[in-house]
């Protein structure tokens, strides 16, 4: 049973069981359709459950069974981006994908009905996507008078192949679950109400894994195509761990204690 988490959100639901978390948009009225409200909430959740250690495995999913997301709320769209409250146009959605992509934790895309234009670079961008029979997927951009380049455009190519990824950008058109699985676009098709119970069977295996070794997995798989902020990445780690070793240790209190570090102590490994 899902519990909430304290939040003050208004477009999105922030639940756990025990060790998983759960991020559900929340506009199911419009197709799970996100703002810059929406992303601004998605965002505080995800860094939320990066700080919170008793969280292992999140996912990422939409309220009903209709839809996962249908990308950008084109009702608030202006000129330049999509716009909230404060009036200022964005394209915040970007800085989602980039947070899901370094977030040291697995996230798992859970997909029932449509996932479609942003909303399914969203679940592009999730370490693995569990989807119902039910599920559609799609990019609307070129219909409706955008694109996405980034992520969208070259991860979908490392995913599914350049001719696949051309196709469904140049076409637009609506691709079924067992097409989107056929395609290696996503993991798993299980009956519509399955899904959650698959998912939870999923986080449950990923839960058992050295949480480590999943963190370096994920780095050391974004880091090509990240370029050098995936270096970066993979590069903080390599810091995280030394920092944890005696060697690093000896560096820092040589210096607090003004005195020589002896780094000889030290094996040198082949
Ligand atoms: O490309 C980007 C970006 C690129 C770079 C950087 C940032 C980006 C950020 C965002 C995006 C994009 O997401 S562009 C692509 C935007 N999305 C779409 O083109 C999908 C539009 N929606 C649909 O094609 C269809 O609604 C649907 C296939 C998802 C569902 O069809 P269905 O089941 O027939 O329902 P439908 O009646 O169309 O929709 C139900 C309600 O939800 C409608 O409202 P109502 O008439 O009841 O008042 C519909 O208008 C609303 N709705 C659905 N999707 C959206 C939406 N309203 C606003 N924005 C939507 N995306």
């Amino acid at each position: 049973t899902w519990e909430t988490i304290p939040n003050q959100y208004q477009d999105i639901l922030f639940e756990r069981c025990d060790k998983v978390a759960k991020i559900t948009i929340n506009r199911p009225e419009k197709r799970n359709a996100f703002t810059p409200q929406t992303v601004n909430e998605m965002i505080d959740a995800f860094a939320q459950c990066r700080d919170d250690e008793t969280i292992g495995v999140i996912i990422l999913t939409g309220q009903g069974d209709l839809a996962f997301c249908s990308g950008g709320d084109q009702g608030v769209r202006g000129n330049g981006g999509y716009v909230g409250s404060d009036h200022i146009p964005r394209l915040n959605v970007l800085d989602l994908q980039h947070l899901i992509r370094v977030i040291p934790k697995p996230v798992i895309a859970m997909v029932r009905g449509w996932s479609v234009g942003g909303g399914n670079v969203l679940q592009l961008v999730c370490d693995l996507t569990i989807a119902a029979d039910n599920a559609k997927f799609a990019q609307s951009g070129p219909k409706v008078g955008s694109f996405d380049g980034g992520y969208g455009s070259g991860l979908l190519a490392d995913t599914i192949g350049i001719k696949r990824a051309k196709e469904v950008w140049f076409t637009c058109k609506t691709y079924t679950a067992d097409e989107a699985f056929q395609m290696g676009w996503i993991n798993k098709v299980v009956p519509l109400a399955d899904v959650e119970q698959e998912t939870l069977d999923w986080c449950d295996v990923l839960l058992q894994r050295s949480p480590m070794a999943l963190r370096l997995i994920k780095a050391s798989m974004n880091a090509a195509t990240d370029g050098l902020a995936g270096i970066q990445q993979l590069a903080g780690d390599s810091t995280l761990l030394y920092y944890t070793s005696d060697e690093a240790k000896e560096g820092r209190d040589a210096f607090l204690e003004k005195r020589k570090p002896n780094f000889d102590q030290f094996p040198k490994f082949p």
